[in-house]
C-alpha cells in the first residue's frame, strides 16, 4: 500500500466537487462509467501476458489495420458499460465503421461519447504504453434519437475530453473546460486518486516528438521547421518519440514540448483521426495553456465531415506550434 501525505481525493469526490455548474447527474455518471472502463481495461492490460491475450485478433478495422485483441475487448467493454445507462444518445468508436446508436430498448440521454478504445495498440505486444481517448459532446437535437450529426461536432463544442494512459502506472487525465486534472490509479484500492491538479505545459519546453522516418514524405516547409527546431534559434529540445500518441502527449504536457504528425505525400491528412484523437487532445492542450493546429488553423475549429477523417496534428507549447504554422504558411 502506498504512503499518502496530504489530502486524498478520489476522482468521484473531485468530479462531484468540481463538476460544471450546469452538469446534471448524467455527466457525473458518464465520467464514473469512463473511470470504471479505465480500471477494467487497466486490469486486463496488466494481466495481458498472463492471459495470453497479446497478439492480433482476426478482424481488421475500418482503417485496414489489424485489430489487437485488447482493442476488441476495450471497444466492446466501453459500449457495454454505456449503452444502457440513459446518459448517451450516440457513441462513435475509432474501431467501428459507423456511429453507434443507443439500442431502441434503452432510454436515450443528452450526451454523445466518441472514443478510441486503445490508441497505439500495436505497442501492446512489446509492453509499451497505450491509451484510451474520449470526448463528450451534447446532442445537437434533444428531441431526436442519436444520429450521425451528433457525432460530427467540432472540438470547440466538446463538453469534456480526456485520456487514460496505461503506462508504468495508469492515469486518467481530463478537462471539462476548467483546467486539466490528472488522477493516478491505486491498484490496491481500485481508486483513481488526484495526483496532478491543473496541469499546464511548462513555459520551458523539453522535447520534440515526431516519426523522423517519414520526413522525405513531408512538405519542404515541415522539414524546414524541423531544421529550425534543431537550430540555435529554437529552445534547446531533446527528441523523444514513443509512437503512442497519448504517451507522447502526456510526456510533453508534463515536461513541455511539441508533437508533430504532419501530412505526407501519400497521406496528405496524416494518420491521426480528427474525431477520436486530434480533437480530444487539442481540447486538453488548450485547457493546459497549449495549442493544437493542423498548420493553418486550430484543430478545435475543424468540423469533421466523416467519422474517420484524419488531420495533420501539431500540438504542444503554444509558441512552438505557432512557429510551425509560420513555416507552413510561409510567413
Ligand atoms: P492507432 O490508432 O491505430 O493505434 O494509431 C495511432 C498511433 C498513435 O498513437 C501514434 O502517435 C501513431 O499511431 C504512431 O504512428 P507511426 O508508427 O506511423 O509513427
Ligand atoms: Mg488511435
Amino acid at each position: 500500500m502506498a504512503n499518502y501525505d496530504g489530502k486524498i481525493i478520489t476522482i468521484e469526490r473531485f468530479i462531484l466537487d468540481h463538476q460544471p455548474d450546469d452538469a446534471d447527474g448524467d455527466f457525473t455518471g458518464l465520467m464514473y462509467d469512463i473511470a470504471l472502463a479505465a480500471k477494467i481495461i487497466s486490469q486486463k492490460i496488466n494481466r495481458a501476458g498472463l492471459e495470453d491475450i497479446l497478439g492480433r485478433a482476426s478482424s481488421t478495422n475500418v482503417h485496414g489495420e489489424d485489430q489487437q485483441k485488447m482493442d476488441v475487448f476495450a471497444d466492446d467493454l466501453i459500449f457495454r458499460l454505456c449503452d444502457h445507462t440513459g446518459r448517451l444518445c450516440a457513441m462513435a468508436s475509432e474501431e467501428q465503421d459507423e456511429f453507434i446508436p443507443i439500442p431502441d430498448e434503452y432510454a436515450k440521454g443528452e450526451y454523445v461519447l466518441v472514443y478510441d478504445p486503445l490508441d497505439g495498440s500495436s505497442n501492446i505486444d512489446v509492453n509499451v504504453s497505450v491509451g484510451m481517448v474520449f470526448a463528450i459532446f451534447r446532442t445537437v437535437d434533444y428531441e431526436k434519437r442519436g444520429r450521425l450529426e451528433d457525432c460530427l461536432q467540432p472540438g470547440k463544442d466538446i463538453v469534456a475530453s480526456g485520456y487514460v494512459l496505461f503506462g508504468s502506472s495508469t492515469m486518467l487525465v481530463y478537462s471539462w473546460g476548467d483546467g486539466v486534472h490528472g488522477f493516478t490509479l491505486d491498484p490496491d484500492l481500485g481508486e483513481f486518486l488526484l495526483s496532478h491538479e491543473r496541469m499546464r505545459f511548462p513555459d520551458k519546453p523539453a522535447y520534440y516528438s515526431f516519426n523522423g522516418a517519414y520526413q522525405h514524405e513531408w512538405e519542404q516547409s515541415m522539414r524546414d521547421y524541423v531544421e529550425w527546431l534543431h537550430s540555435d534559434q529554437s529552445p534547446a529540445l531533446s527528441g523523444r518519440y514513443i509512437g503512442s500518441f497519448i504517451a507522447d502527449f502526456h510526456r510533453n504536457l508534463l515536461k513541455g514540448g511539441i508533437y508533430l504528425y504532419p501530412g505526407e505525400i501519400s497521406r496528405p491528412d496524416g494518420k491521426l483521426r480528427l474525431l477520436y484523437e486530434a480533437g480530444p487532445l487539442a481540447y486538453l492542450a488548450e485547457n493546459a495553456g497549449g495549442y493544437a493546429s493542423n498548420g493553418y488553423q486550430s484543430i478545435l475549429d475543424l468540423v469533421p465531415t466523416s467519422l474517420h477523417e484524419c488531420t495533420p496534428v501539431i500540438v504542444g507549447n503554444r509558441n512552438l506550434v505557432e512557429m510551425a504554422e509560420k513555416f507552413i504558411q510561409g510567413k
